[in-house]
């Protein structure tokens, strides 16, 4: 099974050796984004996994993320936004599925640092000692998966295996996003495992949406509108809470794109979310994303197909700064 090309093979390997100068020097810490979604909290605990001095921490934990924690046990150390108190001896931080340090919410002390990302765009400073390992793949655990196939292959338990491919599945929206070489790593995953996709996805599908949740997301499907930009037709809404599942259900309406804009406490959130044909036309939302932190102020970035922002901007400006960007961007026919 070898999906992954020379390069990526020898960043690996590159990897590696960081990692066993960092272990023998003392512990490592493997930070996950601040959202704590399932794909960096797969990859931190499946990662941390792989010897006993590095330990898997970060901001939050998701909803699905915080499930899978509790049934396996799994280590993972929740720090504050303030934490400071590091190991003296900290060897290394490894930080997975953020596009910069601020996406971690934490202030991270001046140690070796290795990157392991799969964003389109990314804001890290890096020095000579740091490396960074950004993949164009579709989750963050893929690129953790083709290192503990090469390098730890006895860390790839059924638990760590189950961290992997849950990280995958959501990444990836249920495959509905996925390449061949998502496919090969989660072959690869069901392989060395014998998890039984089926009933795996079952429990981890089986949190249903609350009540008072499904209530705020029916309200955000009743405001949605349709506006021309362009050569681009945008489904658009606002919603209080679950964004993002929010804009996957308006995305399956067949817009060329969605933005799901949220206003709570001064602080303003914008999801956006574009289809592959979109995509492949020429929009590309983590550009846009960036450009309007450019210009409005605030963070954003991500994929071409899922993106985000987020700021004080006022919520109507940053939603037309949003709509003239895509307006702005020319659609390339003939493709797809
Ligand atoms: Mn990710």
């Amino acid at each position: 099974m070898n999906s992954i090309s020379d390069s990526q093979s020898h960043q690996l390997d590159e990897f590696h050796t960081w990692l066993l100068q960092a272990v023998k020097r003392g512990p490592v810490a493997v930070v996950t984004g601040k959202n704590g979604d399932m794909d960096t909290v797969g990859s931190a605990i499946a990662l941390a996994s792989v010897h006993p001095s590095m330990m898997a921490c970060g901001l939050h934990l998701g909803r699905i993320s915080k499930r899978l924690v509790e049934r396996h046990r799994a280590p993972f150390r929740k720090l504050a936004p303030t934490h400071r108190s590091w190991p003296t001896d900290l060897a290394g931080i490894i930080v997975v599925d953020a596009a910069a340090e601020n996406q971690t919410g934490l202030e991270l002390p001046q140690v070796p640092l290795c990157i392991i990302d799969h964003h389109a765009t990314n804001d890290w400073n890096l020095s000579s000692d740091d490396l960074m390992l950004q993949w164009d793949v579709r989750a963050t655990t893929e690129v953790v998966t083709h290192y503990l196939l090469r390098h730890a292959k006895d860390s790839l338990s059924i638990p760590v295996c189950e961290f992997l491919l849950a990280g995958l599945v959501t990444d990836t929206g249920r495959f509905k996003h996925a390449t061949a070489a998502s496919f090969a790593t989660a072959h690869a995953l069901l392989d060395v495992s014998g998890i039984d996709y089926q009933a795996f996805l079952q429990e981890l599908e089986s949190e249903e949406v609350s009540p008072s949740e499904r209530g705020a997301m029916l309200r955000g499907m009743n405001r949605a509108t349709i506006t021309e930009a362009g050569d681009w037709s945008i489904i658009r809404t606002t919603a209080g809470t679950l964004e993002g599942k929010i804009a996957s259900l308006l995305t399956g309406l067949g817009g060329d794109a969605v933005v799901v804009t949220r206003h709570r406490d001064g602080a303003t959130r914008m999801t956006v979310r574009a289809p592959r044909s979109s995509v492949n036309q020429g929009l590309q939302l983590g550009q846009i994303m960036s450009e309007i932190a450019q210009s409005l102020g605030g963070e954003g970035g991500g994929h071409d197909g899922a993106a985000g922002w987020s700021g004080t901007a006022d919520p109507v400006a940053a939603e037309s700064a949003f709509v003239d960007a895509v307006a702005r961007c020319k659609r390339r026919r003939g493709t797809d």
